[in-house]
C-alpha cells in the first residue's frame, strides 16, 4: 500500500476537526499533484457508517449496550476501511482520519472497562489488521475540552458520560502514547490553534514520503 494513514485522536473538544481541516488545507498544496487528501472520521465515514453514527450518537433514551456499542464502532470501522481508507491507501492518496482503533481501546477500553483482549480481537476484524503511519495525539485537559463543545449545546450521547470516565480516557491516551511511542506523537493542545497546526506541519515534513519539495 504507498499512500499514507494519519490518525488525529484525543478527547471531546481537543480540536481534532479544526486541525484536520488546516492540515489537509495545508497538505494539498505540499503533497504532490498526482496524489489526493482524504479527510474522514469514525463513525460516519461512510454512508452506512453515518447511519452506524446516528445509532451510536443520537441515542436519548440510552438504548445502546455496551456490548453492542463495542460491536456498533468495530462494524462502523470495517466498511471504513474496507469501502474508503484501504482503497484510497491503494491509489496512493493521504487519508487524514478523526479517531480510529485507539478510539476504541480509549473509550472502550479504558472508558468502558471492556478487557483490552477483547477489543484487539475487534479492531483485528474491523481492520484487517491495518495501522495508522501515525497518530496525532491532541492531549487536553477533559474539563477545558469539554467546556469547548459545552458550547456547541445539546451533548450527544458518549459527551453526558461523567468527567471521571472522560478523566480514564485520557490516561488511557497516555498509556497507548508511552507503548507506542515509535507511532503516536503527544501534541499539547491547550494552546492557540496556529500554534498547534505549526507543529503538526513541522512534524509531517520530517516524515518520509509525505511532503514533497
Ligand atoms: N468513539 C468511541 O467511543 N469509540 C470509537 O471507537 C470511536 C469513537 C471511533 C465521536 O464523537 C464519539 O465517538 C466520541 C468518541 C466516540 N465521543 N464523544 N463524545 P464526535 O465525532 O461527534 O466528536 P469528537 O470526535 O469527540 O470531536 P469533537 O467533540 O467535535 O471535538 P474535536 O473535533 O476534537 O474538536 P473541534 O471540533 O475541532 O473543536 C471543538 C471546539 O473547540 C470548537 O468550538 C473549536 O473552535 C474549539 N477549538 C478548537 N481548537 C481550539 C484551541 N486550540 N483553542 C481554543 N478553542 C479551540
Amino acid at each position: 500500500m504507498s499512500g499514507k494513514f494519519i490518525v488525529f485522536e484525543g478527547v471531546e473538544g481537543a480540536g481534532k476537526t479544526t486541525q484536520i481541516q488546516q492540515t489537509a488545507t495545508w497538505l494539498q498544496t505540499h503533497c504532490g499533484k498526482d496524489r489526493s487528501v482524504i479527510v474522514t472520521r469514525e463513525p460516519g465515514g461512510t454512508s452506512l457508517g453515518g447511519q452506524i453514527r446516528q445509532l451510536l450518537l443520537d441515542d436519548p433514551d440510552s438504548l445502546v449496550s455496551d456490548r453492542t456499542e463495542l460491536l456498533l464502532y468495530g462494524a462502523d470501522r470495517a466498511q471504513h476501511v474496507e469501502s474508503l481508507i484501504r482503497p484510497q491507501l491503494q491509489l496512493g492518496n493521504i487519508v487524514l482520519c478523526d479517531r480510529f482503533t485507539d478510539s476504541t481501546i480509549a473509550y472502550q477500553g479504558y472508558g468502558r472497562g471492556f478487557d483490552r483482549a477483547d477489543i484487539d480481537l475487534v479492531n483485528q476484524i474491523a481492520t484487517g489488521g491495518l495501522q495508522s503511519d501515525l497518530t496525532l495525539w491532541l492531549d487536553l485537559d477533559v474539563s477545558i475540552g469539554l467546556k469547548r463543545v459545552a458550547l456547541r449545546g445539546k451533548p450527544d450521547r458518549m459527551e453526558q458520560a461523567t468527567l471521571e470516565f472522560h478523566q480514564r480516557i485520557r490516561s488511557g491516551y497516555q498509556e497507548l502514547a508511552n507503548s507506542y511511542a515509535n507511532r503516536i506523537v503527544r501534541i499539547d493542545a491547550d494552546r492557540p490553534t496556529v500554534e498547534i497546526q505549526t507543529e503538526i506541519q513541522s512534524i509531517l515534513m520530517q516524515m518520509k514520503g509525505i511532503v514533497t519539495r
